[in-house]
């Protein structure tokens, strides 16, 4: 049976509750904490050498839409009526809107250490002890639009100039790549600090916390983040019906970008799933 994915926003109270319920059960299993794992194993920008396969690279957007199965999987094998909704940060805009309500995700955080002190992932609650990451932290920790040094979430007319671009990626298929959809949605911009963060980047930095850095999937704002990221990258299918994942077969052996990103048929780790096998979401869920 398709399943739909919703606006957080149009949520009702049950679905709310439901929704809730089953990340901290995800988490008490002990579940939650392997994603966020896989998150930080896989978060390799393009300095490094090797294959690059959920950033920095064509296939930022397959490797992120077979994530998000993955915890959603987890999620309906706690309660089948569940799935992620999505936070379109192109109209809920401000830190009072959805999905910041105590009855969802909670607010930002207090100004001394940027713990998050309401709703149900506050760490004096008891049920959302953060384990994996890059500082020994415990407590959850967001500073959305970033108090200090102000920054605005992307607009409408920002993911309409991604959506415009018909080509998937380009060439050097990393985040210096000034053209394709890829790139344009994923948000690596040139110059340096916050004129550089665009679209998906931008949103990151906008919630602040462990949403900056590897660590981001701690934040469970993550999975809506990324499901109106993955709506996107539907939308622009629509837009552009003959377009396809880029590239299309292995860069030849004299390409820098050889061996490094994963082409069309090719498996895409850690799964045994290709990015033309993720294309199409049709036949498992849509969006309302
Ligand atoms: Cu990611």
């Amino acid at each position: 049976m398709v399943y739909t994915r919703k606006d957080v926003s149009t949520l009702t109270r049950s679905e709310r509750r439901r929704l809730i319920n089953a990340l901290l059960e995800v988490k008490r299993r002990g579940e939650y904490d392997e994603f966020v794992r896989t998150h930080i194993e896989y978060y390799k920008p393009d300095g490094e050498r090797g294959l690059r396969t959920a950033h920095m690279a064509p296939s930022f957007l397959p490797w992120h839409r077979r994530f998000l199965l993955d915890l959603e999987r987890a999620l309906r094998r706690v309660d089948d009526a569940v799935t992620i909704p999505y936070w379109d940060w192109t109209r809920d805009r401000t830190p009072k809107a959805a999905p910041w309500t105590d009855d969802l995700l909670g607010g930002t955080g207090r100004r001394s250490d940027r713990q998050v002190m309401t709703g149900p992932f506050a760490h004096r609650n008891g049920k959302w002890t953060i384990r994996v990451g890059f500082t020994d932290t415990p407590f959850l920790q967001r500073d959305l639009g970033r108090s200090q040094n102000p920054i605005a979430l992307p607009t409408a007319r920002d993911v309409a100039g991604a959506l415009a671009d018909p080509v998937y990626d380009t060439a050097p298929w990393n985040s210096t790549s000034a053209k394709g959809f890829r790139n344009k949605l994923e948000g690596w911009g040139p110059g340096r600090g916050a004129a550089s963060w665009r679209n998906h980047n931008r949103v990151h930095r906008w919630v602040g916390g462990q949403m900056v850095g590897g660590a981001s999937a701690n934040d469970p704002v993550f999975w809506m983040h990324h499901a109106f990221v993955d709506l996107l990258w539907s939308r622009w299918q629509q837009r552009h019906p003959n377009a396809r994942y880029l590239p299309a077969r292995p860069l030849a052996a004299g390409d820098a970008q050889h061996g490094r990103v994963v082409a069309r048929r090719e498996k895409l780790p850690p799964w045994d799933v290709t990015p033309e096998k993720l294309q199409d979401h049709s036949g498992i869920y849509r969006y309302a």
